[in-house]
């Protein structure tokens, strides 16, 4: 017999259904939108505190002013990551969630709103710092045309298994804070076990942004990213 609950766990099923539609709808619009400008546009995805922001500011300040970059980040309040990448002289939208009811993501509308406020005829890549979340930035796709994550050493290598979602849809992972490594027990071999099973084709790389070991390698890989769509 269907009771009352089943009835009220159909209807929020529908409702996140509906959303979720709606969302991918409106991300190929960003995505045709950022194309038709030439735009490169990555998504970088973490939980709270994984390096996000560090790693941003070390790449932009080794692509930059050769490629010109721009970046929307996402927090639910402060702006305190752009006020630290405004820096590297990249221009910054930072979108503070609380505004719209404290969204643990950014979702593709809310992309096509901040990215107004860039000169995207300016740009050739835009980089979305999502918030920090290993849940819903998985869920709602931006229009990017990468998603990378960045899990750092502390977080611990059973991740995979507790958030599949995440690592199922990033083209990268970058391992930071190896620095860290002696600190804690970390197994990268399981680690890149669990996310193989998850996502054969992802590449895995390890980086620390205080020694700075492993930007170079994630720098070219963005650099042959967006070599590679402009030629596409
Ligand atoms: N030891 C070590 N610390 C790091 C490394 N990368 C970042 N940190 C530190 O980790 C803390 C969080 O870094 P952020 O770059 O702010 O992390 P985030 O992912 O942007 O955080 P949110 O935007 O709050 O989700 C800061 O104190 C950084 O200095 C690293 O490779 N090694
Ligand atoms: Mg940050």
């Amino acid at each position: 017999m269907e009771t009352v609950n089943d009835k009220r766990r159909m209807r929020e099923i529908k409702v996140v259904e509906r959303v979720l539609s709606v969302n991918a709808r409106m991300a190929e619009q960003n995505r045709r939108r950022f194309a038709e400008k030439g735009v490169f546009v990555l998504n970088v995805m973490s939980s709270p505190g994984s390096g996000k922001t560090a790693t941003l500011q070390k790449t932009l300040e080794r692509i930059m002013p050769e490629i010109k970059a721009a970046v929307i980040v996402g927090d639910v309040s402060t702006t305190h990551d752009a006020d630290r990448l405004s820096v590297t002289g990249a221009p910054v939208v930072q979108v503070n969630t609380d505004a719209f009811g404290g969204d643990c993501h950014l979702a593709a509308h809310v992309i096509e709103k901040a990215a107004d406020e860039i000169d995207l005829a300016a740009t050739r890549l835009l980089i979305i710092e999502n918030v920090g979340n290993l849940v819903c930035p998985a869920e709602f796709d931006t229009g990017s045309n990468k998603n990378a994550m960045i899990l750092s050493i502390p977080e611990g290598d059973d991740k995979p298994l507790k958030y599949p979602l995440m690592f199922s849809v990033c083209d990268i992972l970058v391992l930071n804070k190896i620095d860290s490594m002696g600190i804690f027990d970390f197994d990268v071999p399981a680690l890149e076990r669990r996310v193989r099973v998850l996502n054969p084709g992802i590449l895995i790389l390890t980086a620390s942004c205080k020694t700075g070991e492993g930007i170079e390698r994630w720098t070219a890989w963005l650099r042959d990213e967006i070599r590679h769509s402009r030629q596409q």
